[in-house]
């Protein structure tokens, strides 16, 4: 099959005139659209959607806004520009030219970023494929949909890295990016978070708030790399990536004006009564809000980590905003961690800096988590209730580094693995929460018309209005 690659897949890095990526992605590109079909989002692929598609990186080009069909969604390949003076900017080879080639020596550890970066842009379209079943308006119905795209087509950027400078061990870990499957006993999605289930809109905001943060922060480690290519892709990533936690950050922002509106109405912040008026209560949304951000804390790696020390002494993966830094090298620095003392307390460890880079970008993560706390918070201060939703500590529900396997309570506080027990229906969403949630989940489709457990957003898309046929159902 001849593509046409101007028309078919919008790019700046002169598709037509390389023959090899040229075959490589002509066997690709049916296999992803194979995939689309059978693990993207169920049905609606005849709909047409109000859609932002990227057609070039410059201000005018890179949000192009119309009804498509999801699957003539046009998925392009960018880099932000190149930049011929760009030094290395941290580690042992700091100062020194970046590299346009991979290095021999970093092959495997580049290929292995790549492809665990790769991985998790399809694994989030697979977990969220029924939510289109259940969304609250034609908005979220095309927030959905558009943050979905946007995955596929970060699906292609790494998919682009792995054909245009890996031969052939790169279109091999290309067609498994395809083969695995979030959720599947047999081949799982490579990072645990991308295979828990997205089955409600409530996870749906949590993941675009929390892991899609995650996300971010990872680019930005990744924007830094000295192999430019990398960086110069992950660069343009991020621009769309904002869209994807604004979706997360105001929807469960509604969600909690929807339930101060209930409060207020009924006058009290009593659960079983918010839930009789169909809206969700504040303490399940904390609940909702521990799972989602300790699950999206493990995907920072290890807190010490020899794998972090070697890829920013050999410049292949930095801290975000890595110019924000005096010291560039971190080579005579130490980071104290806590650590489970083992005898129910806390202990300090001195680490090498360096080692501690997976937690030094956590922490940052943890930070820039905390706004849209501070902002929700302040909405439920002005409607006049006394609840805070809060970030749990670093160390509660930890599955990878020092605390994985201690447990603790939401505050970060050593307990027993019964107490933990005893605490888990306060503190995680138990089934009846789920439950709850789920009998909420029914679909709207009317014109600017907002399920009940939501409120409207302030604005639309691009300047339409809320009221806005953001999705013509087929
Ligand atoms: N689950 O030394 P460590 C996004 C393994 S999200 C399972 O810390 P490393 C998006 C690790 O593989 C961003 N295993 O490892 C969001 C290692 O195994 P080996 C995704 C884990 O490699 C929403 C061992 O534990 N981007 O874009 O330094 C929607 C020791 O750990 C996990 C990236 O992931 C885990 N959570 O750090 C759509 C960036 N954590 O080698 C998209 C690329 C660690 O001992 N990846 N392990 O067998 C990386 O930078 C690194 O691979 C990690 C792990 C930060 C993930």
């Amino acid at each position: 099959m001849a593509i046409d690659y101007q028309e078919r897949i919008p790019n700046n890095v002169d598709l037509g005139s390389n023959r090899t990526l040229q075959r490589a992605l002509e066997h690709w590109q049916p296999e992803f659209l194979k995939w689309w079909q059978g693990m993207g989002p169920t049905d609606f692929q005849a709909s047409d959607v109000y859609l932002r598609t990227a057609t070039s990186v410059d201000a005018k080009g890179w949000a192009t806004y119309g009804h498509v069909r999801m699957p003539e969604y046009r998925w392009g390949i960018f880099l932000a520009d190149q930049d011929p003076n760009r030094k290395i900017g941290f580690g042992d080879e700091y100062g020194k030219d970046v590299w346009q080639q991979v290095p021999g020596e970093y092959r495997s550890v580049l290929r292995r970023l790549i492809v665990t970066q790769g991985d998790t842009e399809p694994a989030s379209v697979e977990q969220q494929r029924l939510l289109g079943h259940s969304a609250p308006s034609l908005y979220d119905l095309r927030n959905l949909f558009q943050v979905n795209v946007e995955e596929g087509r970060h699906l292609w950027a790494m998919v682009y890295l792995l054909h245009g400078y890996f031969g052939r061990d790169g279109r091999e870990e290309a067609e498994q990016l395809l083969g695995r499957h979030s959720g599947s006993i047999d081949n799982p999605r490579i990072l645990s978070t991308f295979n828990e289930p997205i089955s409600d809109w409530l996870s749906f905001f949590m993941f675009t708030y929390f892991t899609d943060r995650d996300g971010k922060f990872q680019l930005k480690s990744l924007a830094e790399s000295s192999f430019d290519p990398l960086a110069r892709t992950c660069q343009f990533m991020l621009t769309e990536e904002a869209h994807h936690m604004f979706v997360g950050e105001t929807g469960i922002g509604r969600v909690v004006k929807r339930t101060l509106e209930v409060m207020r109405e009924i006058g009290s912040d009593d659960p079983d009564a918010v839930r009789k008026m169909g809206a969700i209560d504040l303490p399940t949304v904390q609940r909702y809000l521990n799972f989602w951000f300790s699950s999206s804390l493990d995907l920072f790696g290890a807190d010490s980590s020899s794998n972090a020390a070697s890829y920013f002494a050999n410049g292949i993966k930095g801290r975000p905003d890595e110019a924000q830094y005096e010291d560039h090298l971190a080579e005579s620095q130490t980071y104290e961690l806590e650590i489970p003392d083992g005898k129910g307390g806390v202990a300090v460890e001195s680490l090498p800096m360096r080692n501690a880079m997976n937690e030094v970008t956590r922490q940052a993560y943890v930070r820039d988590c905390e706004v849209g706390i501070t902002r929700w918070n302040r909405t439920i201060a002005k409607a006049g209730f006394s609840f805070a939703l809060q970030l749990p500590s670093t160390r509660f529900r930890r599955s990878i580094g020092s605390w994985a396997g201690t447990p603790t309570d939401p505050a970060g506080t050593p307990i027993s693995a019964e107490a933990f027990e005893a605490g888990r229906t306060q503190w995680l969403p138990t089934e009846a929460d789920r439950a709850y949630v789920q009998s909420l989940m029914q679909p709207v489709t009317e014109v600017g018309k907002m399920a009940g457990w939501i409120a409207p957003p302030d604005r639309g898309i691009n300047s339409q209005p809320v009221p806005y046929e953001y999705v013509r159902l087929a």
